[in-house]
């Protein structure tokens, strides 16, 4: 069953006899590459294992192309070396060709990553029973499409839920790479080519010589998966590691040192992707403490790793809450990113991508799309989102995020009032004409065997990898083949989970912060449990501005933060009056009395009381609907999720409970429905 888990959603699942009786398969596989550390050759045992597993037949895996109707797999260009014919229209990077019209199933990449993506789609089709003959090319969105992991080397996880790290123990690497391989095998699956395994909170020692070395076997250990590694640095890592009196990003000294240091990575790690960098943020070192730019500090990094062609993701999450002051009625963390970055579009080099938070605050339930992705239209950039559910439950809850991905990516910016919706137009790089760009996840899988603690929780793994990979599929397809393979194609598992995953993020919203308020929870601390009193008065500048008459973050230019004129010109406007902007984002932008009658026609103190009732009815009906999968699905997962979703709505009611009464006092305004106060 522990292996089960750690396939996730590879477990290829022998299909029923009806089903396996349609499927017309080749009789062998012919893998491109006989080298056993490629990815080529990986693809050929993976397809092997797939069909054996899902089907139930053993086919042989060969190198060479041969007469026999076989499922190739290779690249374009090694396959038409061989004298075979394809169709294949030119393809871009990583992208790949699937043909199963013919005798011979063609599954050919523009390079070998792009034909290992070929065989997880093909494989993905047959685990669902889907015998369908196709032909088709697929490209990504975008190039970069990156998981970070938050893990120290000490092997604890920052903001991690499944236990401890499968990279990093007593701050060195982990010997036995066997879980790094597998968690490679399941980020190649969903198309990710990239990882930073270490927390961007980055230790100095992890460029120990010892850790280098041991980073060079990690990296080892994905290639084949084509999973390259990439490292995040410490600013002051010259002078806490290197010894030297400064960490001047303009300082000969620590120029050299840091081309030192990656001269020294790249023995050990040739194809190393790139650095991140957070830096001047949360008490991290930067260039900001000796008056250089944060563009100097990241084009040093840039300049070290150019020869070797390497990137740097620079994180825009900079802001210093040692400045912030509520009392100060213009002050907003929410302008920290722009602030910082928008006079910086021509400063930076060509392989920086700047790594922007989905949101302008911190990866909460509600917000709007942060506006710097309109500024950088000569700077590379990604998006990061977050699969670890910091705020969202902490994978003790169940939440698809899915759709809240959906409402950043699908936004339209209107830059210059042209059509620039961010997954689409920005991230694909079309808008601004750029070749690096896409998207980060910070994802903190740990040695836990379901990886993120807990088995739905999955889903949002998987959905990253689709969204990174084509940001316009449907969050209900790509939830669907995620549930087909990980639970069969019973008709009424697919229903219910589609049903409870699709309501579970609104649920959340509901019974925790409503109407762009944000989360509600601990600010202080854990970032778990309600607590609407620390999300005032506190240092991190997020803010609710709550008082005995009113509430929200006055974001408005006209009367208060000017946040929302940090947006192109038609989405400022949109935002700056209360009758246009969405009730769903109102308290974001907007300070108003708990008496301001909203769009739905409610007040806002009656939507949160009635909202919250809402979401925990509707986490109290989940723990029902999964029982209805008694007997469908194994007794193990089964019988773990089910006591995850009845600990949720318990927990349900204990946000909307503290967070009803906590209102209901500080308002005094009654609950039209009586469910509220003091009886
Ligand atoms: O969301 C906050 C987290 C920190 C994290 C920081 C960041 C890694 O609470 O744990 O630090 O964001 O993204 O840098």
């Amino acid at each position: 069953a522990a292996e089960d888990g750690l396939n996730a959603w590879l477990r290829y699942a022998r299909l029923p006899d009806n089903i396996i009786r349609q499927a017309e398969i080749p009789s062998n596989i012919v893998s491109l590459n006989s080298t056993e550390t490629s990815p080529v050759y990986v693809a050929g045992l993976e397809l092997q294992k797939g069909i054996n597993g899902a089907l139930g037949k053993t086919l042989d895996v060969t190198h060479k192309s041969n007469k026999r109707s076989s499922i190739v797999v290779g690249t374009v260009d090694a396959f038409t070396a061989a004298g075979g014919k394809t169709n294949a229209p030119e393809l871009e990077e990583d992208g790949f060709w699937l043909d199963t019209k013919g005798k011979t199933v063609q599954i050919l990449g523009q390079n070998e990553r792009g034909a290992l993506y070929g065989a997880f789609e093909y494989l993905s089709m047959l685990a669902q029973g889907n015998f369908t003959k196709v032909a088709y090319a697929t490209n990504p969105s975008a190039s970069i499409r990156w998981v970070n992991q938050w893990d120290n080397m000490d092997g604890t996880i920052e903001r991690g839920y499944a236990g401890l790290s499968i990279f990093f123990k007593n701050n060195t690497t982990i010997a036995n790479t066997t879980r790094v391989a597998e968690y490679a095998r399941l980020l190649a699956s969903i198309r990710i080519n990239g990882i930073v395994a270490n927390n961007v909170n980055a230790n100095p020692i992890t460029l120990s010589d010892e850790n280098m070395a041991g980073l060079g076997k990690i990296a080892d250990a994905m290639r084949p998966w084509g999973v390259r590694l990439g490292l995040s640095l410490n600013f002051a890592s010259p002078q806490t590691l290197g010894g030297l009196s400064t960490f001047d990003p303009l300082d000969k000294s620590v120029i050299t040192w840091w081309n030192d240091q990656t001269a020294k990575l790249y023995k050990h790690i040739p194809d190393m992707a790139g650095y991140l960098v957070k830096a001047n943020s949360e008490g991290q070192p930067g260039p900001l403490t000796y008056n250089r730019t944060l563009a100097e500090g990241a084009n040093l990094f840039a300049k070290a790793i150019k020869p070797y062609g390497g990137i740097v993701m620079f994180r825009a999450f900079v802001y210093d809450y040692q400045n912030l002051n509520e009392s100060n009625w213009k002050d907003d963390r929410a302008n920290a990113a722009v602030d910082h970055f928008r006079h910086l579009d021509d400063e930076f080099d060509d392989n920086i991508v700047v790594q922007v938070k989905y949101g302008p605050i911190d990866f909460q339930a509600r917000e709007p799309a942060s506006p710097l992705f309109a500024h950088l239209r000569n700077t590379a950039s990604a998006i990061e989102l977050q699969v670890t559910q910091e705020y969202l439950g902490q994978q003790c809850h169940l939440a698809y995020l899915a759709p809240l991905w959906k409402t950043i990516l699908d936004f339209d910016l209107r830059v210059d009032g042209e059509k620039s919706v961010i997954g689409e137009d920005v991230l694909s790089g079309k808008r601004f004409n750029k070749t690096l760009s896409g998207y980060a996840a910070v994802v903190n899988v740990g040695q836990n065997t379901t990886w993120l603690g807990t088995h739905l929780a999955m889903s949002n793994l998987y959905a990253y990898g689709r969204i990174a990979w084509d940001p316009t599929v449907d969050e209900v397809v790509i939830l669907q083949d995620w549930t087909r393979l990980t639970y069969g194609l019973n008709r009424k598992v697919l229903d219910t989970i589609t049903d409870m995953s699709m309501q579970s993020w609104e649920a959340y919203e509901n019974y925790t912060g409503n109407l762009g308020v944000q989360t509600l929870t601990d600010i202080t601390y854990n970032h778990y449990g309600p607590n609407p009193q620390s999300m005032d008065n506190n240092p991190w500048g997020q803010w609710t501005r709550a008082d005995s008459d009113s509430i929200g973050m006055d974001r408005t230019v006209w009367n208060g933060t000017g946040f929302s004129g940090q947006y192109p010109s038609e989405v400022a406007a949109q935002f700056e009056s209360i009758e246009t902007t969405p009730d769903d984002l109102l308290l974001w932008f907007h300070h108003v009395p708990y008496t301001h009658i909203l769009k739905s026609g409610k007040t806002v103190i009656q939507h949160f009381y009635d909202a919250h009732y809402d979401g925990a009815e509707t986490a109290a009906s989940f723990p029902k609907k999964w029982t209805s999968l008694k007997g469908l699905i194994d007794k193990q997962r089964f019988e773990e999720m089910l006591f995850r979703l009845e600990y949720q709505a318990g927990h349900a009611i204990v946000w909307r409970d503290s967070i009803v009464q906590f209102y209901n006092n500080v308002s005094g305004i009654p609950d039209a429905a009586g469910r509220v106060g003091h009886h």
